[in-house]
């Protein structure tokens, strides 16, 4: 089994303004497409040929021998995920039960907004922000690099990459607005309520 770049969920030029398509060609197109590729050369000949991308991934975390693995392995993850958090028409308050628990965790949509946004602003270098679910409950959280919140019992439900690579093509060095777009204009809040169940 050879490792696949996963289709988009969307027409490259779908979340325009938001997010351009020329951003979506080299962020999808090439990023994206090199940690697949690189995947494959890594596992090829290795006992982790065949394996799927969530084995490679837990053989992987942890080990600093396998660091390029995990690296290439988790982005692929994350980046597909990342884009099935996003949606055309999508952002803003979301309704039902996800609208519901993050009441009940931060109080109001805005002091979710505020703290998510805080987060992915925050992350010194390159990651991402999560909204995760832990023990039943929402949580904010961050991780470094490709790391992902998967291994140490959180189940991601929202992710925003704040690589520089996500946003600098359409906002230079504006990550702030880049997340704030990111909340009121992308979040797919359907996707985010699928991950709960
Ligand atoms: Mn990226």
């Amino acid at each position: 089994m050879t490792h696949e770049l996963p289709a988009l969920p969307f027409a490259e030029n779908a979340l325009e303004p938001f997010y351009s398509a020329r951003t979506i060609s080299f962020h999808y197109g090439k990023h994206h497409k090199t940690y697949v590729d690189n995947l494959n050369k890594l596992v090829a000949g290795t006992e982790l040929e065949g394996k799927s991308l969530e084995e490679v991934i837990a053989a992987a975390a942890g080990n600093p021998a396998k660091a390029g693995l995990f690296n290439n392995a988790a982005q692929i993850w994350n980046h597909t995920f990342f884009w099935h958090c996003m949606k055309p028409g999508g952002g803003g308050k979301p309704t039902g039960k996800i609208a519901q628990m993050i009441d009940e965790a931060f109080g109001s949509f805005d002091a979710f907004a505020t703290q998510f946004k805080a987060a992915a602003v925050g992350r010194f270098g390159s990651g991402w922000a999560w909204l995760v679910l832990e023990n039943g409950k929402l949580k904010i959280t961050s991780t470094p690099n490709a790391e992902m919140p998967v291994p140490p019992g959180q189940k991601a439900l929202l992710t925003v990459d704040v690589w520089e690579h996500a946003y600098y093509l359409d906002y230079q060095n504006r990550r702030p607005d880049f997340v704030q777009t990111f909340i009121d204009k992308l979040i797919d809040w359907d996707f985010v309520a699928k991950n709960l169940d």
